[in-house]
């Protein structure tokens, strides 16, 4: 169960964030009201949100998940693959602060970017990829062996379709994971039930269970369809504008 969540609202020059997306410049109103329906949303699955104002010295800085690794155990700080996103980390170290005793750091030269993490009960999955290397994946399995988790590193390095880990994959609970179809066959995840995301619907695929409900982009009727039929309540948020920057449900929070 969650409780708390923090976001960041999205900077006016959101834009000029990182994206390979070729979708387009967002509008940077429509992002604020996707923005704040995600977080009506995240209320209503009780959580109390931590909101940070804008910050425009970081455009990508609403993506908050990259910034940490949120466990009962304690906080990894990380270390952004980008440069440009290096910067994000320390406001959200004073935030986390607030609410966590034991809090740790990704040293030089490991770089990891939170949506490259996707835990999985006490096992957590870490994706090498562009943003999250390997020295930064060996350094976080250490962090987290020394909790006593486990975890397994997949190299997503040549997915077309994956920019972090997450963007292909969901821990549902109940031993049930999302996962877009080039990753479906991964012998990591042949213990698992799988809802398997058809290729034109692979954006829907990063998706967030909170507490009783599942938050999934709108606008994907074959995977809203199968996540019904497994009893998931869920709720179905406008993405359009954070999907132009490469971002999905769970970039937008970090959730404890
Ligand atoms: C970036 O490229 O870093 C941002 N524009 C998008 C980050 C999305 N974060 C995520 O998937 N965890």
């Amino acid at each position: 169960m969650f409780s708390r969540a923090l976001v960041r609202e999205p900077a006016a020059n959101f834009s000029q964030g990182l994206t390979t997306s070729g979708l387009g410049a967002p509008d940077f109103e429509r992002a604020v009201k996707q923005h704040a329906a995600y977080c009506a949303a995240l209320e209503r699955c009780g959580l109390t949100i931590t909101k940070l104002g804008p910050d425009s010295a970081y455009p990508d800085s609403t993506f908050v998940e990259d910034t940490a690794i949120l466990t009962e155990r304690g906080a990894i700080l990380t270390r952004p693959g980008a440069p440009s996103r290096r910067g994000e980390v320390a406001s959200i170290r004073t935030s986390l602060e607030n609410f966590f005793s034991n809090i740790v750091d990704v040293e030089p030269p490991g770089t990891i970017d939170g949506g490259d993490v996707c835990a999985a009960g006490n096992h957590f999955f870490i994706g090498v990829s562009d943003r999250t290397n390997h020295a930064g994946a060996q350094a976080l399995a250490a962090r987290l062996a020394s909790w006593d988790y486990t975890s397994s590193r997949i190299d997503i390095r040549d997915d077309p379709q994956l920019l972090h880990l997450k963007s292909g994959l969901a821990y549902l609970g109940d031993n049930c994971l999302v996962v877009i179809e080039s990753l479906a066959s991964r012998t990591e995840f042949s213990e698992f039930n799988l809802v398997v995301v058809e290729n034109a619907e692979h954006y829907a695929a990063n998706c967030i269970r909170v507490n009783r409900h599942l938050l999934v982009a709108e606008g994907y009727p074959n995977f809203a369809e199968k996540v019904r039929a497994l009893g998931y309540p869920t709720i179905a948020l406008e993405m359009s504008e954070f999907q132009k920057m490469d971002g999905g449900l769970s970039c937008l929070s970090l959730r404890w």
